[in-house]
């Protein structure tokens, strides 16, 4: 990806652990690379199509002036969700922040931490098969829209499903949700979960009956054998109620294990199932979309 980038950009600020350190300041150097799409504004030679680097530069200088760390960790873990919030077309940032003057009793030169954070791109799949099924699906895209750390929401139509699985229960409503995300795998299932438990859901059978369930099918190219969070969803090949509705958000999106495609996915399935998996797809609800 093409990049820009500043060096040693110098903040006189106040981080540190001791109190001397908050005190008086000292003097800190940044390095940021914004990984960015710098093709349209080359092309049009247009400063509104790019990111303006004496505005990231301005920006970082606030943003370090105006709050106290303890840890540089710290320090470089805000500003670099500062940076991608402010700055829409940076898709990530590398980030290096220097303490030359750190109260260390030895020689040294410098010392730094480096991150590299930025947005990214999540497929969730969503479904409620209790109550007001449309109600608790559209809280749902709200409460992602309305977090800080999510951007780009969007949803696929919503079908009408029968239950997968075995346990008799009403029928589903699911669809599929893209969103691009600065949240790390963990704390996005942390927040799914406070999404479900705000629509009241209880766990009381598995894979029993539920207002709001909010499963994450990719995580980008994460892979993840963890029970706790096993991603990309283990069963979603399976899952006709997933896959449809995928396949109308992306269907050339690449399982990162098995390298195949959405549309590949739901094909295999439908032909596996045959006229016994016609009678179970999704059927379109005259609601259609969210
Ligand atoms: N977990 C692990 N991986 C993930 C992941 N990728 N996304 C863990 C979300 N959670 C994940 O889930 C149990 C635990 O799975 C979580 O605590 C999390 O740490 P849960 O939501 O508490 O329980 P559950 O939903 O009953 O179990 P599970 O296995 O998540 O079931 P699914 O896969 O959600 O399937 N039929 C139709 N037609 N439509 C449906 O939407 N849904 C289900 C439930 C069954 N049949 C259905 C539908
Ligand atoms: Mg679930």
């Amino acid at each position: 990806m093409d990049q820009i980038k500043i060096e040693n950009l110098e903040v006189y600020a106040a981080h540190g652990v001791f109190q001397e350190e908050t005190r008086e300041g000292q003097m800190f150097l940044v390095d940021v690379i914004l990984n960015t799409d710098l093709r349209p504004a080359g092309i049009a030679d247009e400063l509104t199509l790019s990111t303006h680097y004496g505005e990231v530069c301005q920006a970082i200088n606030v943003y370090l002036r105006e709050h106290t760390f303890q840890l540089i960790e710290a320090a470089a873990e805000h500003l670099a969700e500062e940076l991608l919030m402010q700055f829409p077309l940076v898709d990530s940032v590398v980030l290096e922040l220097k303490k030359p003057h750190a109260p260390i009793k030895l020689p040294f030169s410098n010392v730094s931490v480096r991150i590299e954070r930025g947005w990214k791109k999540v497929y969730l799949g969503i479904g409620s098969n209790m109550g007001d099924r449309r109600k608790f699906l559209e809280q749902g895209i709200s409460g992602l829209k309305e977090n800080a750390r999510i951007r780009k929401v969007k949803c696929s139509e919503v079908i009408e499903t029968k239950p997968y699985g075995g346990v008799e229960q009403e029928n589903f409503y699911n669809a599929a949700v893209e969103l691009q995300t600065l949240l790390p795998p963990g704390e996005l299932l942390s927040f799914l979960h406070q999404l479900e438990a705000k629509a009241g859901r209880e766990r009381k059978v598995h894979w029993g009956p539920r207002t709001l369930d909010l499963d994450i099918l990719f995580y980008q190219d994460f892979v993840s054998g963890d029970p706790v969070l096993t991603v990309p969803h283990p069963d979603m090949a399976n899952r006709a109620f997933v896959l449809e509705p995928l396949n109308e958000l992306c269907p050339w999106y690449l399982h990162p294990v098995t390298g195949k495609s959405v549309r590949q996915m739901l094909e295999e399935l439908k032909k596996q199932c045959g006229s016994e998996e016609e009678s179970e797809k999704g059927k379109k609800t005259p609601s259609g979309q969210l």
